[in-house]
């Protein structure tokens, strides 16, 4: 062997001028680099919706959304990715804001890389127009805005709007891929009747002899609107055999050409709990970032108890165990927002499930913003 030859402060040298030489021994390291099981830096947090909107509607005071602002929104600040100075990040991958949009306000038209998906919490008569087609937002409604299509909002109605902006922040940022542009005008011009693409594919699905078509993305449907996502629960939760034992009554949005997620690089789900519902306990690759649309209760990650009610928010980081519990006399539905087809397109994603206890975490502490 080798190391006979020299005395181990002979060995120290060697390391430290390694180390000074910006080099690396990787039988040292390997384990902090291909570590068994995923490894980050996320942790869970709740956010309350009064809390939420309360800073938005504040922000409805202090700035204009076209004059002071590109966009009014209050964004979920994950404070374990804070700390290491990642700035808009809900997990490593995925962003989440509430945008505020006044009677008669816009925001102007512009396109970036980043992916985008919404998801409508309140008001109504505002529209998101993407690539000149306006698609008029009600409660319940998942909007797509997929990388680099143009797209703007305008509020035509009386009462504020609320909603989620859904968008892959981190995760371009990490693959430093992110473009941003505005429009050269506020508005683009309109370029197909309003809701011309839900027209089109509800009740058939049409297009001219001889136009070539292709299964691809975008989604041919921007607006998945929560009238058809609650019907298709309905259905669903009819029968107990439907029942996911870790999701329960889930469904996915779905692009109708592929067969894949409504969005290319953001997965959307729709839970709806039924009272005294309690799932079983599983762990994936992916993470997500939970709006509660409807209900009351909790959700266990990692042994730790995070109740929620009508419009909370919440983090799941990956690789934790959760599972979750309707605690209301009503219906609970969830919706989510993913990063599970990337996951899928590298072929990273991964799943398991709790054998202990029946399935079941024992929870350990429930969570309390002002101590977390
Ligand atoms: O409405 O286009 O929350 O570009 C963040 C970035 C919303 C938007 C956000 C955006 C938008």
């Amino acid at each position: 062997m080798g190391q006979n030859k020299y005395t181990q402060e002979e060995i120290d040298q060697y390391y430290e001028n390694m180390k000074n030489d910006f080099l690396g021994p990787l039988w040292h390291d390997l384990g902090h680099m291909v570590t068994k099981e995923p490894v980050h830096d996320v942790e869970p947090y709740l956010w309350k919706w009064e809390s939420i909107r309360d800073y938005a509607l504040k922000a409805g005071d202090i700035l204009e959304p076209g004059k002071d602002a590109e966009r009014r929104v209050v964004y979920l600040q994950n404070p374990s990715l804070l700390k290491r100075g990642l700035v808009g990040y809900g997990t490593h991958t995925l962003y989440a804001g509430i945008q505020l949009l006044l009677p008669g306000e816009m925001a102007p038209s512009h396109h970036h890389s980043q992916t985008a998906v919404r998801f409508i919490i309140e008001g109504e008569g505002a529209y998101t127009a993407v690539n000149g087609e306006r698609s008029y937002m009600q409660r319940g409604d998942m909007i797509l805005t997929p990388a680099w299509t143009w797209h703007e909002h305008k509020h035509e109605g009386t009462e504020p709007m609320f909603w989620m902006d859904g968008l892959d922040v981190g995760l371009v940022r990490t693959l430093a891929a992110s473009f941003f542009e505005p429009y050269a005008d506020e508005f683009y011009p309109e370029e197909q009747p309003e809701n011309y693409s839900t027209k089109k594919l509800s009740g058939g699905a049409f297009a001219p002899i001889g136009e070539e078509r292709k299964p691809g993305y975008p989604s041919p449907i921007f607006n998945y609107t929560w009238e058809r996502a609650e019907y298709e629960l309905e259905r669903l939760s009819e029968s107990s055999h439907n029942e996911d034992a870790y999701d329960a009554y889930a469904i996915e949005y779905i692009n109708p050409t592929t067969g894949g997620p409504a969005d290319f690089r953001i997965g959307t789900m729709m839970q709806k709990i039924h009272p005294d519902q309690h799932t079983l306990a599983h762990r994936h690759v992916h993470s997500a970032i939970y709006h509660v649309l409807e209900g009351e209760g909790y959700t266990v990650i990692d042994g730790q108890k995070f109740e929620w009610s009508r419009g909370d928010f919440f983090i799941l980081p990956p690789w934790s165990w959760h599972e979750h519990v309707n605690t209301g006399k009503d219906n609970a539905y969830l919706f989510s927002i993913n990063d599970k087809p990337v996951m899928e397109k590298l072929d990273l994603e991964f799943g398991e499930t709790y054998t202990e206890n029946n399935g079941h975490q024992t929870i350990e502490k429930t969570f309390d913003p002002k101590s977390d």
